[in-house]
């Protein structure tokens, strides 16, 4: 399989994020891509592209300019107003109850950027506390969205029937105006786009990460040319807590274009397939020929923020299901954060997606007990 990575990554450097106001050790960290690289590199049948650069207007394509603005000089402005942060991290977000009994016209001219404060900047276009900025923050995101746009390129224009992009820095969380949750840029929603623009079709997007992508699902809420299809934690009780419930179809165009599939915590293998085979038939009922799938490891069973119990082997299933819809996959990586497993999983999902069989490697730090050897 074609596989896109950029050693750019390394520039968003993250140890620490901010956890209910605690510093805490970050999850998403430049380990979890060098894991996943290594262990395709080691399995021989990846074959590794550099990404090339697409520029900015496939990502204004689904983001407001303000955003991209923000956080290329975001870390500047954190310098230059000599606040002294190892990251930039909000100090006030405007909390919706803050325009209570305003008019909709009169939040739209309240609810605006401040011009100054970096923190009160970061409160306006920021989700949460969890997505620390640091120097190489923007560079990094932008090289994350080059890759997800050179996977689109190896699909649509190299004949490739899967293609996979190790995105780094993450995207689904990441809304139109938005960033947050570890993802600065949507590289799925972007990608999913420019298929869209380039094919004319109508684009599928499954999402497998452990959490909703209310990113994903904002941008194309209300575009009846991407459906947006998601496995994840029922938000009653993980992250984005505000959307991801089964009752968020979509609007307008985008009427039933949006799937939620939550699910309970401890979730197991078996309940998971039922949920694959649910959003499989809701895809397949979409003509067109291209599916983006947002893939996370933060399911599986040791990982440290989510709270399911799947399997190695559950994720070449996974990968083998989705194949069989007989569309060509654009494959880009969201989360997980269990280190160790994260080489295996993706080698286990990535063969079944290209039909071929799947050998665990023991040596790559895993007993068949499951337990953690490095
Ligand atoms: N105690 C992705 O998987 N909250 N983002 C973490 C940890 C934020 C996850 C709380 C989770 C964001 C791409
Ligand atoms: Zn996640």
């Amino acid at each position: 399989m074609q596989v896109v990575y950029t050693p750019i990554h390394l520039a968003h450097d993250i140890d620490t994020e901010t956890y209910m106001g605690v510093g805490v050790p970050a999850n998403e960290v430049a380990e979890r891509a060098e894991r996943i690289r290594d262990a395709l590199t080691a399995d021989g049948g990846f074959t590794f592209n550099e990404p090339t650069e697409h520029g900015e207007a496939p990502i204004t394509a689904v983001h407001d300019e303000g955003l991209v603005r923000f956080l290329e000089v975001a870390w500047s402005e954190l310098r230059a107003q000599q606040i002294p942060r190892p990251f930039l991290s909000a100090d006030t977000y405007p909390n919706r109850s803050m325009f209570e009994g305003m008019s909709e016209a009169a939040i739209g001219r309240l609810v605006r950027e401040p011009r100054q404060h970096v923190g009160g900047r970061a409160g306006f276009w920021g989700l949460d506390s969890a997505a620390p900025l640091v120097a190489g923050t923007y560079v990094a995101a932008r090289g994350a969205v080059d890759v997800a746009l050179t996977t689109v390129d190896l699909v649509l224009d190299g004949g490739a029937q899967a293609a996979y992009g190790l995105c780094r820095p993450p995207g689904h969380h990441a809304a139109r105006s938005m960033y947050g949750g570890y993802c600065f840029f949507n590289n799925a929603a972007i990608a999913a786009d420019a298929v869209a623009k380039a094919t004319g079709e109508r684009v599928g997007i499954i999402d497998v990460d452990f959490h909703h992508g209310n990113g994903t699902q904002q941008i194309f809420w209300r575009r009846g040319d991407v459906r947006y299809v998601s496995i994840h934690a029922d938000p009653e009780r993980q992250y984005p807590f505000f959307l991801g419930r089964a009752d968020e179809t979509g609007e307008g165009q985008g009427s039933g274009e949006n799937l939620n599939l939550p699910l309970r915590a401890g979730a197991t293998d078996e309940d998971y397939l039922v949920a694959v085979d649910r959003a499989c038939e809701a895809l397949d009922a979409v003509p067109g020929s291209v599916i983006v799938v947002s893939l996370g490891f933060d399911t599986y069973g040791l990982d440290p923020i989510g709270d399911f119990a799947l399997t190695t082997a559950v994720y070449h299933e996974v990968g083998r299901r989705v194949a069989a819809l007989g569309r060509r996959l654009v494959i880009l990586q969201e989360g997980g954060y269990h280190r160790p497993s994260l080489g295996e999983n993706a080698r286990a999902w990535l063969r079944g997606a290209e039909g071929r069989p799947f050998e665990p490697r023991p040596a790559a730090g895993f007993g068949p007990s499951g337990a953690v050897a490095g």
